[in-house]
């Protein structure tokens, strides 16, 4: 049963790695025997980050680019396939997030935020499954939002860039599924991440969370860990187009 939930050497390519939810999922990842392969724009971060987990014996390397420039994307990509012989798993994780009353919030920001968390998406994915389908198949998670299904003020472009995000899970699972290529979603809840710093600081926002979440507290960045490994092992072979919540129980509770 242990075998299950292992993926030695897989090659998986985790973007927005360089810290948070993007890094714990690659730490949980190595640590079940993948070479993970951490991107982010900045390279002393990702270095660090490296050097964390190759210094414990586990594998990993990193690839630099900003997502938003697609070109660069593609050729990573092409990078890991020269240097690994293939490509077995993208956990497109990278993502922005702005906070304005909708009044202020400007055309500019609301596309920048759009291409960041869902059209980068769209194109990593793409060419991935082109390698894809030349090794026999893969798999894809995408980090949505417990937001997206549910709405709060202030953040329109990020709800809206992640409910398409679920929307686009589906749309490639059923145009790759025979392939062999399954694509999921994890949706979490409000980690304590860097992204959310100015919340967690937010005393009554902080106490509103708290209040809302069954589990009555925040969660933490390597409690999305296992769940990327269950979508990227053996032990999710039949599970695509789903949406994994790791939310504390929020997203249902009134
Ligand atoms: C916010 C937060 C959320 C969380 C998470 C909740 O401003 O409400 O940033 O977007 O990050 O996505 O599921």
């Amino acid at each position: 049963m242990k075998e299950l939930f292992r993926v030695d050497d897989r090659v998986i390519l985790i973007t927005g790695a360089s810290r948070g939810i993007g890094f714990a999922m690659a730490e949980a990842l190595a640590e079940y025997g993948a070479h993970v392969i951490l991107n982010a724009r900045d390279e002393n971060a990702l270095r660090e980050k490296v050097r964390a987990l190759t210094e414990r014996n586990l594998k990993a390397t990193y690839q630099v680019f900003d997502v938003n420039d697609f070109e660069a994307g593609k050729n990573a990509l092409r990078r890991i396939v020269g240097e690994f012989g293939h490509l077995y798993g993208l956990i497109n994780n990278a993502g922005i997030q702005f906070r304005s009353p909708i009044l202020d919030f400007s055309n500019e920001d609301f596309e920048l935020v759009l291409r960041t968390n869902l059209t980068s998406c769209f194109s990593l994915s793409r060419e991935a499954i082109r390698l894809m389908k030349n090794n026999g198949g893969g798999r894809i998670i995408n980090t949505v939002s417990m937001l997206g299904p549910q709405a709060r003020p202030t953040v329109p472009a990020y709800i809206s860039a992640k409910e398409g995000l679920r929307a686009l899970t589906r749309a490639l699972a059923v145009e790759v599924g025979a392939d062999g290529i399954l694509v999921n979603a994890i949706a979490p809840g409000y980690i304590a991440t860097e992204l959310n710093t100015a919340l967690l600081e937010d005393q009554e926002f902080s106490e509103w969370v708290i209040s809302k979440t069954p589990l009555a507290r925040w969660g933490q960045s390597h409690e999305l860990g296992g769940g990327a490994v269950f979508l990227m092992s053996d032990a999710g072979s039949f599970v695509s187009g789903q949406v994994l919540s790791i939310d504390g129980g929020m997203s249902i509770q009134v």
